[in-house]
C-alpha cells in the first residue's frame, strides 16, 4: 500500500498531479501539502494540510505519523522570480530539497522521492538544438544553478546511501487548471488567459525566441510512468530530458488566431527575455524515451483547441 506525500499540492503542477495519484492510489492515500491554500477539488476530496518543507522537525514527523512511502517534492522559487531575491531564492530551493533528501534517508518506509529539474540547468554553452542529456551545463540564473546543484546532490544520495531518486528535467509546462508563477515560460500559459480575456497580449519574450514546452497532460503522464518503472529500467540518476515540441510566442499567437481572429499580440521583452536566451531551443529526450517507453500526445494545435475552450469555461465560471 503507497501512502503519497506532495510538497507543493496547490502549484501548477501539484494541483493535476495530485488529482492523477490520487485516481490510481485512493484519495485517502494522497497527503497533499503546501504552505498556500489548495484548491477545492484537492482540499475537499483527500487529505490537505498546511505544511512548510523548510520546516525539517514538523516534515520528519508528518512522514512518519502518516507513514509515508513516496515523496514528490514540487516547491521551488521559479527563474523569473529567483532573479529577485537570489539569496532567499537559493536557501529555499536547495534546504526544501536537502530536508526532503534527509528525511528519506532517515526514514527506512520512504522508498522513492519525485523531484523535478528543468532545462534550466543548460546554459549558453550548451548546444541550443536537441540538447543532449549528458553536455556542457554552465546555468546562468540562480534558479538553473539551484538545479543543477539539486541534480549533483540526488546522485549523491542515490550512489552513498541508495536512495530511489527520479527526475525529469521539465521545459515550460502549459496547463489551464493552476496558472504557473515568476517563470520564464509562463508566457506560454498567459497568452492564451489575455487573448480570451481582452483578445490581445504583451509577451515579455521576442517574437522568433523559440522554447521547448510540454502540455501538462503529457507530463502528469510520464512523471507517474517515471515513478512506476522498474529501478533496474533507470539508467539516469541526474535528471532525464524531457520534451514535447519547440515554439516561439509569434507561433502561438498564429495559432490562436484560429479561434480568436482579431488577436494581437505586442512585445516588451524584459530580463526574462535574457533568461530565456541561454536556454535551449530545443531538447534530445531519447534516453527518457527509451527507458521509459513514454511520448508526448499533445502539439501546439491540440493545446490551443484545449486551452481556448478551458480558459473560456474557467472565466465564464468566475464571472457568473
Ligand atoms: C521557469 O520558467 O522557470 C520554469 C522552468 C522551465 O523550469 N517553468
Amino acid at each position: 500500500m503507497e501512502r503519497i506525500l506532495i510538497v507543493g499540492a496547490s502549484g501548477q503542477i501539484g494541483s493535476e498531479l495530485t488529482l492523477g495519484l490520487r485516481s490510481i492510489y485512493g484519495n485517502e492515500n494522497v497527503y497533499a501539502t503546501d504552505v498556500k491554500e489548495a484548491p477545492p477539488d484537492i482540499k475537499d476530496k483527500g487529505p490537505f494540510q498546511f505544511l512548510d518543507v523548510m520546516d525539517d522537525k514538523h516534515l520528519i514527523h508528518f512522514v512518519i505519523r502518516n507513514k509515508i512511502t513516496q515523496i514528490y517534492h514540487l516547491a521551488a522559487v521559479l527563474s523569473g522570480n529567483a532573479e529577485k531575491l537570489p539569496t532567499q531564492a537559493w536557501h529555499i530551493n536547495m534546504n526544501s530539497l536537502m530536508n526532503i533528501l534527509e528525511v528519506a534517508k532517515l526514514v527506512d518506509e520512504v522508498k522513492k522521492v519525485f523531484w523535478p529539474s528543468s532545462i534550466a540547468v543548460f546554459g549558453k554553452s550548451t548546444p541550443r538544438k536537441n540538447s543532449p542529456q549528458l553536455s556542457v551545463m554552465e546555468p546562468s540564473t540562480v534558479y538553473g544553478i539551484s538545479k543543477l546543484a539539486g541534480e549533483r546532490w540526488c546522485e549523491y544520495y542515490h550512489k552513498r546511501y541508495d536512495l530511489d531518486i527520479r527526475s525529469l528535467r521539465y521545459p515550460g509546462l502549459i496547463s489551464f487548471k493552476t496558472e504557473p508563477g515568476g517563470g520564464t515560460t509562463d508566457w506560454a500559459v498567459e497568452i492564451y488567459y489575455d487573448a480570451v480575456k481582452k483578445g490581445s497580449y504583451t509577451c515579455f519574450i521576442e517574437a522568433g525566441r523559440t522554447m521547448p514546452m510540454l502540455f501538462m497532460h503529457d507530463a502528469i503522464q510520464a512523471t507517474v510512468k517515471l515513478m512506476e518503472t522498474d529501478r533496474s529500467k533507470l539508467t539516469c540518476h541526474t535528471s532525464y530530458n524531457i520534451t514535447g515540441f519547440s515554439i516561439s510566442p509569434g507561433q502561438v499567437a498564429d495559432d490562436i488566431g484560429r479561434y480568436i481572429p482579431g488577436f494581437k499580440i505586442s512585445y516588451k521583452p524584459d530580463f526574462r527575455n535574457s533568461i530565456a536566451e541561454s536556454w535551449p531551443h530545443s531538447i534530445d529526450d531519447s534516453l527518457f524515451r527509451a527507458d521509459i517507453d513514454w511520448k508526448p500526445v499533445f502539439d501546439l494545435k491540440k493545446i490551443t483547441d484545449v486551452m481556448v475552450e478551458e480558459v473560456r469555461k474557467k472565466l465564464l465560471k468566475i464571472t457568473n
